[in-house]
């Protein structure tokens, strides 16, 4: 048996994450591009041409660019906020997500109120949401957790029937499609992260699906601070501007993002032959779904397994492989939002199974097969 105090501090040489980057003198002509223009920021010329070029990608002409998914978040819910006339209310969200999902809500001087997700697709259960929908709902905040979809048709059914706006958090849903349709052109708006661990990345950075140019120039205004224009700041607003540096780096990184795509989805195969058929390991993505971004690789570490999940998580560390617990633990047991009823355990047993079972494998797009293979000999016991 695994000693999980031994060996504990050995250096992680196997990453988790390698952050995709393009070559550098490919960046050059774009940065003295900027450097030549002097205009640094405040929605200039290569964040229109970044905009642009996503809109093409992703198949949603409306996008505001802001500086991470977490403002795009709170940008969301101030929108909503003032084009509803909400003073507060409640924002039915998952437990088994990033913390910026439950902060971004409360930020927004909304309260988030939990539902218990789907034990497949590991997004909001749509039955746990109806349960807790109240007087005081005033949207639902669904995450697609690892780049998988839930059921997008009865969410939207739901959110109809009762008459609430349907956000999604889709920070891990770039790329990811159902059909010919982007993940992240579901929902009344849909946040993308582009942070440095994403599947695609502009270091920092993010982006607001909206459904029209309305949305979008109220949205876009928020994110500068409620500036209309030199005498006119009709609403509140924020700082939530991505910069032209970190433009140019979306440019230029969407180029060769369906190479990416690519070796992720041989990564995924890997591991999908390798592990295929360990008694107690489970795969929470299909290894071969179609559309799927392969953003992560996460397993579930069952109790047939011959250790927990934490164990594995340990022996992992001892021999200097990066694997991570995302996410754990579940937003409903932070102090932060533990008191609220719908916190209450016995109210969401999928999520705190799933939360004390997923450990995420290292995945990035050119992970060297032997770092790979040293990480399926743990799972399979060398
Ligand atoms: N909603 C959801 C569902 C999210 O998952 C996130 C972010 C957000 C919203 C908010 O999006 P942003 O506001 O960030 O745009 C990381 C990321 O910081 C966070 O962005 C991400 N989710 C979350 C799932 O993971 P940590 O605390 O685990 O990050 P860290 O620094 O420990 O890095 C993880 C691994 O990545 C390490 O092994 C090192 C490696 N790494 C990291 C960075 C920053 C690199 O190789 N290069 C890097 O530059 O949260």
């Amino acid at each position: 048996m695994f000693d999980l105090h031994k060996n504990l501090a050995a250096d992680e040489d196997v990453r988790l994450i390698k952050p995709s980057l393009p070559p550098l003198e490919e960046m050059l002509p774009l940065l003295e591009e900027i450097w030549d223009s002097r205009t640094l920021t405040n929605g200039g010329p290569m964040s229109k041409r970044f905009e642009a070029a996503l809109g093409q990608y992703l198949g949603t002409p409306h996008i505001s660019l802001v500086a991470n998914a977490t403002l795009g978040l709170v940008a969301s819910l101030f929108h909503l906020k003032e084009t509803h006339g909400w003073e507060d209310g409640e924002v039915i969200t998952t437990p088994f997500t990033f913390v910026a999902t439950a902060n971004a809500v409360k930020l927004a001087g909304l309260e988030p109120v939990f539902a218990d997700i789907d034990p497949v697709t590991l997004s909001l259960d749509p039955e746990a949401v109806r349960r807790q929908i109240t007087p005081r709902t005033r949207a639902i905040l669904g995450v697609h957790a690892f780049g998988q979809p839930g059921d997008m048709a009865v969410m939207e059914g739901l959110a109809e029937e009762f008459g609430l706006p349907l956000i999604y958090d889709a920070a891990h849903a770039f790329g990811a499609v159902i059909g010919n349709r982007s993940l992240a052109s579901y929902g009344d708006l849909s946040i993308l992260s582009f942070h440095a661990t994403k599947v695609f990345n502009t270091f920092e950075g993010g982006a607001i699906i909206c459904p029209d140019a309305e949305t979008k120039a109220r949205i876009d205004r928020f994110c500068n601070h409620g500036i209309q224009s030199e005498t006119e700041m009709p609403f509140i607003g924020i700082n939530a501007k991505m910069s032209e540096l970190h433009a140019a780096v979306g440019v230029k990184a969407l180029e060769s993002f369906g190479a990416d795509l690519q070796a992720r989805r041989g990564v995924s195969l890997r591991y999908g032959a390798q592990l295929c058929g360990v008694k107690g390991i489970d795969f929470v993505c299909p290894v071969n779904a179609k559309g799927h971004n392969h953003y992560a690789f996460p397993i579930r570490v069952r109790e047939d397994f011959r250790m927990s999940r934490d164990e594995l998580h340990l022996q992992f560390k001892a021999e200097g492989v990066c694997t991570r617990r995302y996410f754990h633990p579940m937003l409903s047991d932070l102090p932060a939002f533990r008191d609220h009823p719908s916190a209450n355990r016995d109210l969401l047993p999928n999520a705190a199974e799933v939360s004390g079972e997923v450990l995420c494998l290292p995945m990035f797009p050119d992970l060297p097969i032997d770092h790979q293979q040293r990480v399926i000999e743990v799972i399979r016991g060398h």
